[in-house]
């Protein structure tokens, strides 16, 4: 399926239906009073926010979306048909824009709650209402009121607790799936992923928190190198960030806190405030280490850095749960408010 983060929509609400003007015919009455019903409202327009939906891919076949104009009042006081409404499914963390002024209408984050977004016209009245002694059969009766039309702009950041980044083939999706319910493709070429995932994971107690994995991140991506970083936005809402870095025999280990570093610089680069994000940092595949030693000389290392220094093999699940519960407890004190 392809991702899609930014789409246009032109949203409709229904016209009122016009109110009847109708005067009663019965039998042995020559002359019946007034007896228009009412215009029916027309159909909203509403947002409802889902977790089932990851990006806005599902609404790219689709630019107009109207809801049904309300049906005409009858004869009798009969009041006609409202319109439907429409109710457009949105995954959470999108955010609605008016087109024209690029004014925030909304910021979805709850799910499962429908907004009202544009209001159906409503329904004129029937000429039954307009009877009063001075005109006792009026054959006044209002027209309905128009719907009203919206361009918007609808921009996904998607929100996740924790924001997964990291070189490409650092291991990243082999985390997320080994520890979350997220399912991403894993592989030994760079690029692998070209989507952002999300993964939730589930502790004791029936708590949860998300990781985003978002495509691997190369020094000179705010450049546009590699798959650049238009995928940063959507961990731009993360609470922590957690630096996945790949433990490579042949690599120096000052090069592996050099990778830290440019890929923070490349945060950065992104948006100022990234820097100030509390953040953990993981060594990746530790399996390959051969001297253990090297634990150590890394913590020692990036010290300077991090007190949040972790050593994972994800297939292996070592170090994971670990590394989970302290993202967790972290998290806990982000909400307690330190
Ligand atoms: N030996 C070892 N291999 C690992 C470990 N974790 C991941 N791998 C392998 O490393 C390769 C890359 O893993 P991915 O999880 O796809 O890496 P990624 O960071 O998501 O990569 P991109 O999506 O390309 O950015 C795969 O072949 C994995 O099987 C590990 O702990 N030990
Ligand atoms: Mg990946």
């Amino acid at each position: 399926m392809k991702f899609i983060d930014e789409v246009k929509i032109t949203i409709i609400s229904g016209n009122g239906g016009t109110g009847s003007s109708s005067f009663r015919r019965e039998k042995f009455v020559p002359r019946g009073g007034p007896d228009g019903g009412d215009g029916g409202d027309g159909g909203s327009v509403y947002f409802i926010g889902t977790t089932s939906y990851n990006t806005l891919y599902h609404l790219k076949g689709r630019r107009v979306y109207k809801s049904k104009n309300g049906r005409p009042g009858q004869g009798n006081r009969r009041t006609g048909a409202r319109g439907e409404d429409v109710v457009i499914k949105l995954p959470l963390g999108t955010i609605i824009r008016d087109a024209e002024t690029n004014e925030i209408i909304m910021d979805l984050l709850e799910p499962d709650k429908k907004v009202l977004i544009l209001k159906g016209g409503k329904g004129g009245l029937g000429n039954w209402h307009f009877k009063n002694s001075i005109n006792q059969a009026p054959k006044y009766s209002q027209s309905g009121i128009e719907g009203e039309t919206k361009e918007l702009k609808l921009e996904l950041k998607s929100v996740a607790d924790v924001g997964l980044v990291g070189y490409p083939s650092a291991g990243k999706s082999t985390l997320i799936s080994v520890v979350s319910n997220a399912k991403p493709e894993i592989a030994d070429y760079p690029f692998t992923t070209l989507t952002p995932h999300l993964g939730v994971v589930s502790m004791d107690n029936w708590t949860t928190f998300v990781i985003a994995d978002i495509p691997g991140i190369i020094e000179g991506a705010h450049q546009g190198k590699g798959l650049g970083i238009k995928f940063l936005k959507h961990i731009e809402r993360t609470k922590i960030f957690l630096h996945l870095i790949e433990y490579d025999i042949h690599v120096a280990h000052e090069e592996l806190l050099n990778r830290y570093k440019k890929i923070n610089n490349e945060l950065l680069k992104y948006k100022d405030e990234m820097g100030e994000r509390p953040y953990f940092i993981a060594i990746s595949k530790i399996d390959m280490i051969e001297d253990d030693s090297a634990y150590d000389e890394l913590r020692k290392l990036f010290k300077p850095y991090t007190d949040n220094l972790f050593f994972i093999s994800a297939p292996l699940q070592e170090g994971t749960q670990e590394l989970i519960n302290a993202l967790f407890k972290k998290l806990q004190d982000l909400n307690n408010g330190y």
